[in-house]
């Protein structure tokens, strides 16, 4: 699969202007990443992962496994991890991968998350010059997503909330039709890159031309991890070593110089 003409291992951060976005609203949406052939080997890849896993070898039978595995440090992820969870990639590691697929009618509001917290998994720090963030979401939308039928929604700039609307939520903030939600479109391909931090929840899938086809990753720190590790070995042991990397224990990797 071809990735973007940013370099990997120059170890680039993203542009000023994704930058800023992110750090202002919360979330960044990068349209058409991929191109129309590699959606669509990658959507035919995971729907098989779904429908019919048995027909898999082992160690593809689910995400991060087989066709996806390739796009876990694609430059224009990591350009964004470098500017938001560490500089040094080494630092960064993929904790949770799952599909997301719903047709239409399946998706439930439950906005979670959003203002200050000591919490590190899902800290959002502006500090030096640069964010300091937790648990970052990356999201590969792999079919089209309608304004307002059905993708993520964030309340924009809720990450740096001072009132605690994480745990003392206000009903008339929550509501979808608060006028304080936000969502997106765009086409297959595309980025939706967050932090666990923003205010945000699922929604009714309501797209009459298609079910959503997106794939969730969540990476993090490798000082903290938010998810109950559940990547089979078997999986991770057949990634290549670059890739199997993102999914090593949760310690400093000074360490790993003893
Ligand atoms: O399903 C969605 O659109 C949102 C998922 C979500 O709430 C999350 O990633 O924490």
């Amino acid at each position: 699969m071809k990735v973007s003409n940013l370099n990997p291992f120059k170890k680039e951060t993203t542009n000023e202007h994704d930058r800023i976005v992110f750090d202002l609203k919360g979330y960044l949406v990068k349209p058409a990443v991929l191109n129309k052939a590699e959606v669509e080997k990658l959507k035919k890849f995971v729907l098989r992962q779904r429908n019919d896993p048995d027909s898999l070898p082992p160690h593809q039978r689910c995400l991060p496994g087989g066709a996806f595995a390739e796009l876990i440090d694609h430059p224009a992820v990591m350009s964004v991890l470098r500017d938001v969870i560490d500089r040094d990639t080494e630092k960064i590691r993929l904790e949770n991968v799952f599909l997301n697929y719903r047709e239409r009618g399946e998706g439930e509001w439950k906005p979670h998350a959003g203002g200050l917290t000591t919490n590190p998994n899902y800290a959002y720090n502006f500090q030096h010059g640069r964010i300091y963030a937790g648990m970052t979401r990356v999201v590969w939308e792999l079919t089209e997503v309608l304004p307002d039928k059905g993708g993520t929604c964030f309340i924009p700039g809720s990450h740096k909330s001072n009132y605690n609307i994480r745990s003392s939520p206000l009903a008339s903030i929550d509501a979808r039709d608060s006028g304080l939600w936000e969502s997106y479109s765009c086409p297959p391909g595309s980025l939706i890159i967050f932090s666990e931090a923003v205010r945000h929840s699922a929604d009714l899938w309501q797209n009459p031309h298609n079910p959503r086809v997106a794939i969730f990753c969540a990476y993090n720190h490798i000082n903290v991890r938010h998810h109950k590790p559940d990547v089979p070995p078997e999986v991770i042991k057949k990634l290549a070593p670059k890739h199997r990397h993102f999914f090593r224990e949760v310690y400093h990797p000074q360490f790993d110089r003893f």
